[in-house]
């Protein structure tokens, strides 16, 4: 994302991804946001409920994750006619770069991350402004599996099945404040355990930072992850808690979420305060609107290859437009990328 164009050799973890992998691969039919939820299921272990993909390894949760798996509405949202992406390239083709720059950094470098005990600091402009545990935040949320289209602003995508929580409902919980006018995110600085804060990959200021306005946060769409394949976050993909927006482009998805603050005035975003012409506030998915180096028309659905690409159209908000549109009506997407 910073300074690199797309290498042949970006593709060569999906290339090797096992056939058995391939076949695995479910494509789920379903509703919208409104549509069908799947009843909760009898009250099973983390080991089983991760079988529901095949191809994944379950791990060793914490209680107040496999707790709130008996009452989770599997398959809440899904996405039509499109094949969710291999657990193995969902996990070991990763951007976070506390943990390096390259894909693969991630997965061999974020098991020094400790995620117990976890915190999240909320405050700013709000009524109930505190420290919270992370089980104390979990606890009185609706646990809920959505399968999203993700897509990077490098021109790839997957399909993944998280499992979180409304990011309204947590908010309404805290009591914004008549100022608030948007919310402002920070992931961990932990240069002990993150080796990319202490390298001298010295471009960003860490921690890294993101922020939405508060309606884009009260967006229905918008999700909390603590899963995802039916198991918990693996700490690559952000653990212990992420965002994931699915209608902008995956920066904006910041990970392991330490806090959240509302906050009268626009928050200084990581990327923008990096590469302010390549990267806005909005970043809305939004074929019609190039990265100043790249055209953003078409995107590479992983897993693909030198040999089956797997290229495909780039949609308008990712596809969500009619759960988002109404947000930006009469802004100038051109200017407001
Ligand atoms: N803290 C933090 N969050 C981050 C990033 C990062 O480098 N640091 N990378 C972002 C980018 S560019 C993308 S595409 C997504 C990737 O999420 P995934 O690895 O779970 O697919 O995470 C986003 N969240
Ligand atoms: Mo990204």
């Amino acid at each position: 994302m910073l300074i690199k164009i797309h290498k042949s050799s970006d593709c060569t973890a999906s290339q090797i991804t096992p056939e058995s992998i391939y076949l695995s691969r479910r494509s789920v039919l379903g509703g919208s946001l409104a549509g069908l939820a799947v009843a909760g299921l009898p009250r099973i272990g983390v080991a089983s409920e991760a079988s529901r993909y095949a191809d994944v390894e379950p791990g060793k949760a914490p209680a107040w994750f496999t707790d709130k798996l008996a009452s989770t509405r599997w398959g809440a949202v899904t996405v039509k006619g499109e094949a969710i992406t291999p657990y193995k390239d969902a996990t070991h083709y990763n951007n976070f770069y506390e943990f390096g720059p390259d894909k693969g950094d991630p997965a061999a470098n974020a098991g020094s991350l400790k995620t117990e005990p976890w915190s999240v600091v909320i405050d700013g402009e709000v009524g109930k402004p505190g420290r919270y545990a992370l089980e104390d935040l979990v606890k009185p949320s609706q646990f809920e599996e959505r399968v999203y289209r993700l897509r990077c602003v490098e021109a790839w995508s997957m399909v993944i099945p998280w499992l979180g929580f409304s990011l309204a409902e947590l908010l309404k919980r805290v009591e914004p404040t008549s100022k608030a006018r948007y919310v402002r995110f920070e992931t961990l600085k932990d240069p002990k355990s993150m080796p990319g804060q202490r390298s001298s990959f010295g471009l960003i200021d860490w921690p890294y930072v993101e922020g939405l306005r508060l309606d884009e946060a009260m967006n229905p769409l918008a999700l909390l992850a603590v899963g995802m394949y039916g198991r918990e976050l693996p700490n690559q993909n952000g653990a212990p808690l992420r965002l994931v927006l699915p209608w902008k482009y995956g920066f904006k998805s910041i990970k392991s979420i330490v806090r959240i603050s509302l906050v009268e005035q626009p928050p200084q975003t990581t990327w923008q305060g990096l590469a302010p012409t390549e990267y806005g506030f909005y970043a809305n998915v939004n074929p019609t609107v190039d990265h100043p180096r790249w055209s953003q028309a078409r995107e590479r659905r992983l897993p693909s290859g030198l040999f089956s690409p797997n290229v495909r159209n780039t949609e308008l908000f990712n596809g969500y437009a009619e759960e988002v549109a109404g947000l930006y009506e009469g802004m100038d997407l051109r200017k407001n990328y």
